[in-house]
């Protein structure tokens, strides 16, 4: 009888990744290899393999559940595929700003990557002081040549609609939907908040000014098909050095809202922003003006040279494009702010203020912080005009 291999999903071990990596040859010398767990996040198992010669890969597999929560919450494991397939877009327009993906292996829901391990998370660098001059300059460039290009400004109708069926990922758009845009404006079993938060919290799921907006902005993140959108860009998903940014786990990709991925960034700057000492908070507000202007300016400039769209000549079209991306980012990134204070997923920035009046007080500013920007989006004109308090 012939007896034929058939491949099934795995999940790996320390020992099975570096077979893995030793079969596959993505390490050339690998008789003595150490491999470690690395992952931190919510999702997936991460390994860094290192051979003799000291060059290292990152093997990153998704498990058929969202490791946060455990084996009741069983997640796709197509979003390795998804993450793959962005990763690989965001390379061909911004390789400077990703890692170098070697690989991805759709049956056992692994991507092969270049080992970032001389950068850091921009969240950790960002709680222990650091400054990143360049950041702004980055991930403004990343987000207007990404979202652009991907757009009906910058892409061919027909390819567009391909792209837009290619990055249909409707369960980890779910968990945006609920995690983000729903459950912490109802008394949901998956928010985690502190005691003193629960007047603060209930003026939320009563208050029919704000949760109209929510709704308007959920509308939004549902129906929006704008621009292939990384989809959870907060500063956890952001490497940096000195000078260098790259921006991983796009597993949550999809075709979304454009100002969606601006807003998640801002919220997360904004967040740190609000857990620093005074002197540094200016300095974390120029983050997101800088971002904004490179953003606008290079999506501008691109949007001049736009062979698919004969109505970008029409005098102000561009003008409203980017008035409404940036109220959206601004909507869009009070959902972030309060979800990462109340809901099912924090942030360190919060979560370490280790005096717990600090702590809540800080809390309470980032939920009023929030449902300013969601309910006053639209009369914020300008980075210049945003304030933490
Ligand atoms: C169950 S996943 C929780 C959060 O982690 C991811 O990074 C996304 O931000 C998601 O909302
Ligand atoms: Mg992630």
């Amino acid at each position: 009888m012939n007896t034929q291999f058939v491949p099934i999903y795995q999940m790996l071990t320390e020992e099975t990744a570096i077979k893995y990596v030793k079969d596959k040859g993505y390490l050339v010398q690998s008789e003595n290899v150490l491999c470690e767990e690395i992952g931190d996040g919510n999702l997936n198992l991460v390994f860094r393999i290192v051979n003799e010669k000291d060059q290292s890969v990152i093997v990153k597999q998704a498990l058929p559940y969202a490791k946060v929560v455990g084996e009741s919450w069983p997640l796709t494991i197509k979003r390795a595929e998804i993450e793959g397939k962005a990763l690989q877009y965001f390379s061909e327009h911004t390789p400077q700003f990703v890692p170098k993906l070697y690989g991805t292996d759709t049956l056992l829901a692994i991507n092969v990557m270049e080992d970032l391990s001389d950068y850091k998370i921009l969240r950790t660098g960002l709680m222990e002081e650091g400054n990143y001059p360049d950041l702004p300059e980055h991930i403004g460039e990343f987000l207007a040549h990404t979202l652009f290009y991907s757009s009906d400004f910058g892409l061919h109708q027909g390819k567009k609609k391909e792209r837009v069926a290619e990055f249909v990922n409707p369960e980890l758009c779910k968990i945006t939907e609920d995690l983000v845009f729903t459950d912490p404006f109802y008394p949901s079993e998956s928010n985690d908040f502190e005691l003193e938060l629960q007047k603060d919290v209930e003026t939320i799921w009563h208050d029919p000014i704000l949760k109209l907006e929510v709704a308007k902005l959920k509308r939004k993140f549902l129906t929006e098909a704008d621009c292939l959108v990384h989809g959870d860009l907060h500063t956890g998903s952001i490497f940096v050095t000195g000078n260098s940014t790259k921006v991983i786990d796009p597993e949550f990709a999809f075709y979304g809202p454009i100002g969606f991925d601006i807003g998640q960034f801002f919220a997360n700057i904004l967040l740190n922003a609000l857990s620093v000492e005074e002197e540094l908070q200016s300095k974390r507000l120029q983050i997101i003006s800088k971002t904004w202007d490179v953003f606008s300016q290079t999506f501008s400039s691109l949007w001049t040279y736009s062979e698919v769209e004969p109505f970008v000549e029409v005098d102000a079209f561009l003008e409203d494009v980017l008035k409404h991306t940036w109220r959206d980012s601004l909507g869009f990134a009070g959902c972030e702010i309060i979800r990462r204070t109340i809901g099912l997923a924090h942030v360190a920035d919060l979560d370490s203020i280790q005096d717990q009046k600090t702590r809540i007080k800080v809390k309470k500013q980032a939920l009023a912080l929030g449902r300013r920007l969601i309910t006053q989006r639209t009369i914020i004109p300008s980075p210049n005009q945003l304030s933490l308090y």
